[in-house]
């Protein structure tokens, strides 16, 4: 009888070490712990032993169910555990990808602008966003109350304080500190009260060159922005000047890129011309050279001041500016 016991503590023991599955730890509890399990079996023994046996037998029986319920639920546990660490580090699920961010498209176009300018000789200057009168009209030969004023629609803070309307006073800045020659160009945030639409945007970005030595022309200044079309957009871009007015510049022009939307058909994009506006630009006006005190019978120079925006809708082929500042997770993750 004490044998059976012992049998039965053996074999549970050794089914116990072959326990791979949950359906094993179930099978096993079935066999031995179960209501018809081998120990419940075993207590029937009592019946047949006579009286004075009875005792030990009892308190055998007892200790086996004892010892297999405490190994069972040690086994039940640790089965548990090594299956949940199994499931941390399912190798079979597909990874989660981190989103990194990027440079946004307009920073990408400001960089690469930069790159094709110093390649010319130009140097990289900054300027404050936050102008005063001074330098955004008055030193670009814009008095108070000249019509020239309306040109650009002005977000005032005070009578004196602006937020700059254009790059153009970076080229008083520079030419304040330094004396010719000067070869910059300055890339950065402008603000208007343009109504916007899909070349116009109240916040937008320009960026202004300079460049003031002796005997400096006009064709100059048509063979860089040409140089930089080309490094730009490739060969076949092409660039055509206008007669415009600033009243920093004279004499004064504008120019054109081919409009890659339609090829130059004429578009909505373009407003049917088949070209967009770029830039203004002109020779440095002499009042302007008096203002920062270059003297212009030595000096001459031009400026031009580009939209960094619409170079990148060319680049890009985007027909709408406002996409640019809209911040749509999907737009930019594309570029
Ligand atoms: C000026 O801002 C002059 N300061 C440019 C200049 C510099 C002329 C130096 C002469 C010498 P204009 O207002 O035309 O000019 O703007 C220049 C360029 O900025 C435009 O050709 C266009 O490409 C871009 N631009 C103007 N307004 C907007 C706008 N609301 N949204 C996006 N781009 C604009």
């Amino acid at each position: 009888m004490f044998e059976e016991v012992e049998k039965i503590k053996k074999a549970y023991f050794e089914d116990a070490k072959k326990v791979k599955t949950s359906d094993d730890v179930e099978k096993l509890r079935i066999k031995y712990l179960g209501r018809k399990g081998a120990v419940s079996s075993a207590f029937t023994m009592m019946e047949e032993v006579p009286n004075d046996k009875k005792p030990m037998l009892g308190k055998a029986l007892n200790q086996l169910k004892t010892e297999l319920e405490n190994h069972f639920a040690t086994l039940q546990q640790e089965f548990k555990a090594s299956l949940n660490k199994r499931e941390t580090i399912d190798l079979t699920l597909p990874g989660r990808k981190p989103n990194t961010g990027r440079k946004h498209p307009i920073a990408q176009v400001e960089d690469e602008i930069k790159t094709i300018f110093k390649g010319l000789g130009f140097v990289v200057e900054d300027g404050p966003e936050i102008e005063n009168d001074f330098y955004n009209f008055e030193a670009l030969n814009i008095p108070k109350s000249h019509p020239a004023r309306d040109m650009q629609d002005t977000l005032y803070i005070n009578d004196d304080i602006v937020l700059r309307t254009h790059t153009s006073p970076v080229q008083i800045r520079v030419m304040e500190k330094k004396q010719p020659p000067v070869r910059m160009i300055a890339p950065g945030r402008v603000y208007r009260r343009d109504t916007p639409d899909a070349t116009h945007s109240p916040f937008f970005h320009q960026v202004e060159g300079l460049v003031v030595d002796k005997d400096i022309s006009f064709a100059d200044l048509k063979g860089v922005i040409e140089a930089f079309a080309h490094r730009m957009f490739g060969k076949d871009i092409k660039v055509r000047f206008r007669p415009s007015f600033f009243p920093f510049t004279e004499p004064s022009a504008e120019y054109d890129f081919n409009c890659v939307f339609c090829r130059g058909q004429g578009c909505r994009v373009c407003k049917q011309t088949g070209w967009i506006e770029i830039s203004g630009a002109g020779m440095v006006h002499p009042n302007v050279f008096r203002a920062v005190g270059y003297d212009p019978e030595i000096y001459s120079g031009y400026a031009f001041g580009m939209g960094i925006d619409r170079i990148a809708m060319l680049k890009f082929d985007i027909d709408g500016i406002r996409t640019f500042f809209e911040n749509d997770i999907r737009f930019l993750t594309q570029f």
